[in-house]
């Protein structure tokens, strides 16, 4: 599939560490990771293999339209240099070094494992291409190795195709091969047109090499980006390796410097040309944001991590106080009360029976990060899991007697808060803060936390209340892990800290500074 004359993209060495240089541990640490993933593409392969053989069983293989796409985007890149075995701790910005890592050894890609390996792995499998996924502007981020099948249909079983096509080609293809009209209206809906062009005229070998009819294309995700066509490409020169998904990008995506490319003669964007061509270049960047206009690409914004996290409207932004009775589990993350980089108070009113009782009463998240609010052995317990690495527990020391109780965990935040990220500005989030239990008013437990989950809770559990979903955020108990109590009323007040004009000003200053510096 890569043409003979196709050169091999360098090895970033200003960013990436080559083999040679990585200390034995290391060395053992990423052989592991990376015999993690090879074992998970075999499973892919074959569970694949599987779906083509029960269509094949059911006798429908020579008339069934397969397209098969590789991948999702390039190979992903948010593992860290050094890997991760918890992916829910690299997207908050926290990093284990490798010493904390090996501990995981044993255990790297089973279900105690959210493991993503190191970063020079990813660059080496989207070679010869340069980059991974979340560039946009470079194919190692965005070209992936397509197959079609279509027996009745395609008579050149084993023919390649080098057409330019996108992802959004698929559906019209899907349209042409069907001759299923798209529905200009639905449920009194007028639809948008679709965008994509079928290259279903690909299938005929008579067509192996006549010119792409996919003429213009903008490629953008969080400020990088680039504009095809006919055959060139104008790429931005990457501005924030996709690994540092917590840091901030001050300059405007809108002057990032181009690089120049010609497709027809080089397959992997190795010769940049836009000194050679600047009319060509100023032609293609004029076509981008005419593009990047009529698909809804602008404004660009090249923020990451902090726009991952910005609220969406869902039933509990914006509110501070929430109460419950009974179980209520399976809440998403989008629509659950988040207590991240804030005060708050969980109050639970309960009622225990003869003989004592235990289980959930409050929990987000789970192995991988999250909180959890339950009884054990009848004893209440407070436990926060910051990314599988440290849990800090506060229990009572007492198991609860039969009848009424009010248990009630109050937290009081360390930080400026969220607000911070609007000036681009990390400093107010994942700080500490100090947790009280108390049981019937007194209190029960104090501790202070170092530091909280900044971002993002584990975005694969839920908010539960009453029982546990998913898996647990401690090893002490096993889901369901349902309340044998009588949970009567459970609420919620949070305190988002707001920032004075004086913090504002501060962080004003500091923005200023690091323009000056740059
Ligand atoms: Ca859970």
């Amino acid at each position: 599939m890569i043409p003979q004359d196709a050169k091999l993209t360098p090895w970033p060495k200003d960013l990436l560490k080559e083999w040679d240089q990585l200390t034995a541990e290391e060395k053992k640490l990423f052989i592991r990771q990376v015999d993690v993933f090879a074992a998970y593409w075999a499973y892919a392969d074959h569970e694949i293999g599987r779906v083509i053989q029960q269509v094949e069983d059911m006798g429908k293989l020579d008339n069934t339209l397969i397209i098969y796409i590789a991948g999702d985007n390039g190979n992903s890149a948010e593992g860290t240099l050094v890997g991760t075995p918890n992916e829910v701790a690299s997207l908050n910005g926290v990093y284990p070094p490798i010493a904390d890592q090996l501990k995981f050894y044993a255990v790297w890609g089973s279900e105690l494992t959210y493991p993503h390996m190191a970063v020079a792995w990813t660059w080496a499998f989207d070679t010869p291409f340069s980059w991974t996924k979340q560039i946009a502007s470079h194919f190692g981020g965005v070209r992936q190795g397509m197959a079609i099948s279509w027996p009745k249909v395609i008579k050149d079983k084993g023919g390649i195709r080098n057409q330019f096509t996108h992802v959004i080609d698929i559906v019209p293809t899907i349209l042409e091969a069907t001759g299923i009209q798209a529905p200009k209206v639905v449920d009194g809906i007028p639809q948008k047109p679709i965008e994509g062009v079928s290259f279903m005229y690909t299938f005929d070998a008579k067509n192996a090499n006549v010119p792409s009819r996919h003429h213009t294309q903008y490629f953008e995700m969080m400020g990088d980006h680039a504009i095809y066509h006919d055959g060139w490409i104008a790429s931005t020169k990457v501005m924030r390796p996709p690994w540092e998904l917590a840091a901030a990008v001050s300059q405007d995506p809108a002057g990032f410097p181009y690089e120049l490319y010609d497709l027809t003669k080089d397959w992997t964007q190795y010769d940049n040309v836009a000194a050679k061509y600047p009319a060509k270049l100023k032609e293609l960047e004029k076509l981008f944001w005419v593009e990047a206009n009529k698909y809804q690409v602008l404004p660009l914004d090249s923020s990451a991590a902090t726009r991952l996290v910005q609220p969406r409207p869902n039933l509990a932004a914006g509110r501070t106080e929430f109460s419950w009775s009974g179980e209520i589990t399976g809440t998403p993350n989008g629509d659950a009360p988040s207590i991240l980089d804030s005060s708050f108070n969980f109050k639970a009113e309960v009622d225990i029976p003869q003989g004592g009782a235990e289980g959930m009463i409050v929990t987000q998240g789970g192995r991988f990060a999250g909180y959890g609010f339950y009884v054990l052995k009848g004893k209440p317990v407070f436990l926060y899991n910051f990314f599988d690495l440290q849990r800090v527990r506060w229990e009572g020391p007492d198991a609860l007697l039969s009848g009424k109780h009010t248990l009630e965990f109050d937290f009081k935040y360390d930080g400026l808060g969220a607000g911070t990220l609007a000036f681009n500005n990390m400093s107010g989030i994942g700080r500490g803060g100090t947790g009280v239990l108390k049981v019937d008013g007194k209190e029960v437990a104090r501790q202070t936390m170092e530091h909280t989950i900044p971002l993002i809770m584990q975005w694969d559990e839920n908010f539960d209340i009453g029982a546990d979903t998913g898996t647990p955020v401690a090893d002490d108990y096993q889901v369901p892990f349902r309340f044998t109590g009588k949970l009567d009323k459970l609420t919620l007040t949070i305190d988002r800290p707001k920032l004075t004009p004086a913090d504002i000003e501060k962080l004003k200053q500091a923005t200023r500074n690091n323009r000056a510096a740059e």
